[in-house]
């Protein structure tokens, strides 16, 4: 198999040896193109017209030609769409920020519409002063600036029995990455301060959910925020506006919107959202609870099934992102033949604990069947497992929490498929 893929030179050096050799000749057939090309010959629209002047557009949307980049849910995954999700789609972004528009959104009940005059966030409990603050209040605390990744727990559990959807948005696409402002919740308890017996936090969501979920308190004290900005804007409606948690490197159902208050207690409160959901069946019949860091995972974007090779054989940018709960990601390995040879892929932007990174491996396709997968490896050396081993260890009941490796199938014409391989 080595054999077939060999003319394929995924190495820097052959690339560069590929760019020189074939490189150049397709810069200069495109030139040659060019005598006809309408696009060249052709007076187009926007150099004839002034366009719009400055103001036409106070809040800035993206180009009319980037329309079919949106969120998007499976219709038949839920029964409505206010207890629902859509999904990120990754395949058309880079870098490693997600915009705000198209962060994947998780609603129980629907987005809170809520009016932050009104907006209050109680801290009761186990602390020796009960505390209402309002938003006003929060932006006197010392604030900071942090890039989180935020995955849901079923992100990837639709393939656990098999492959089953075609396209990285609706396999991997519960993920957004986004740089928060916020007041360290640390802070916020010291100010209530915490009795001694006060062990683990409930934070409750003011939705008509009311979502709650029990964190330790070792959790709370340390790198939980308390959100009002995502990429230097207010949080929008759809993910907590005027205010959420933010829990780095832990499951996205912890992270509750519309933050309205905080309870500190002795131990967890049992509740829907970490019994019922978020546990993990295992083979022997027994849920596994509280899995609350993610685990290091990684996907390519493109080629993908939803960015298919478009351009033919010669230079290929594959490119993924990877991402941990317990820290960085300083190398994933990719593989174009199912995992008989791996690479290691190129990092570029950049590596923040518990955030999105980027990867690059620049090849000289050959138009031959690709097997893709990719393999993160996170600062702890913990290295992602293929689907074999992860139902080794946890068998084939669950849902949450599936990590494993995923793999694309590329065709001749470069069309790429949701498969599975052993
Ligand atoms: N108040 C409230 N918080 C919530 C939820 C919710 O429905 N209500 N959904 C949770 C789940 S399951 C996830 S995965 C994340 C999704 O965050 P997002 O909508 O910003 O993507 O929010 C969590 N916080
Ligand atoms: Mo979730």
């Amino acid at each position: 198999m080595t054999k077939i893929y060999k003319g394929m030179k995924p190495t820097r050096r052959s690339f560069l040896t590929g760019a020189a050799a074939s490189g150049v000749a397709m810069v200069s057939a495109k030139a040659a193109n060019a005598e006809g090309d309408p696009a060249i010959i052709n007076k187009q629209e926007w150099n004839q017209y002034l366009g719009e002047g400055v103001d036409a557009r106070p809040y800035g949307m993206p180009s009319q030609f980037e329309s079919h980049v949106r969120r998007q849910d499976v219709p038949w995954l839920t029964a409505d769409p206010v207890s629902s999700v859509n999904f990120t789609p990754l395949h058309e972004l880079d870098g490693i920020i997600t915009p705000n528009g198209l962060c994947f959104e998780r609603h129980h009940a629907g987005i809170a519409e809520v009016d932050p005059a009104e907006h209050r966030l109680m801290i009761n409990g186990l602390v020796d002063r009960p505390l209402v603050f309002t938003m006003e209040d929060l932006m006197r605390f010392p604030r900071e600036n942090h890039v989180y990744f935020l995955e849901c727990a079923a992100n990837t559990g639709m393939e656990w029995a098999g492959a089953q959807l075609n396209g990285c948005q609706f396999t991997h696409g519960m993920i957004h990455n986004v740089m928060y402002t916020g007041v360290p919740l640390r802070l916020l308890l010291q100010e209530a301060g915490v009795k001694t017996t006060g062990k683990w936090i409930m934070p409750e969501g003011a939705d008509a959910s009311g979502m709650t979920r029990s964190i330790p308190i070792e959790k709370a004290l340390d790198d939980c925020l308390v959100a009002f900005k995502m990429n230097g804007e207010a949080l929008r409606p759809e993910q907590g506006y005027p205010v959420r948690l933010v829990v780095p490197g832990w499951e996205g159902n912890m992270w509750i919107k519309w933050l309205r208050r905080i309870e500190v207690g002795d131990q967890p409160w049992h509740h829907r959202e970490e019994t019922s959901k978020y546990t993990d069946l295992l083979a022997d019949g027994q849920a596994r609870r509280f899995t609350w860091e993610m685990d290091a995972k990684s996907v390519i974007t493109s080629p993908s099934p939803q960015a298919p090779i478009t351009q033919g054989p010669g230079p290929l940018v594959i490119t993924g992102v990877a991402w941990s709960g317990r820290g960085t990601i300083p190398r994933v390995d990719v593989t174009i033949d199912g995992g008989i040879t791996w690479q290691q892929a190129r990092m570029s932007g950049p590596s923040l604990n518990k955030s999105m990174h980027r990867f690059y491996l620049d090849v000289e396709w050959d138009g031959k069947p690709m097997l893709l997968q990719s393999r993160a490896h996170d600062s702890t050396g913990y290295v992602q497992p293929t689907k074999e081993q992860l139902r080794h260890v946890r068998g084939e009941n669950s849902i949450y929490h599936n990590n494993s490796i995923q793999t694309w199938a590329v065709n001749e014409k470069g069309e790429a498929e949701n498969v599975e391989i052993s």
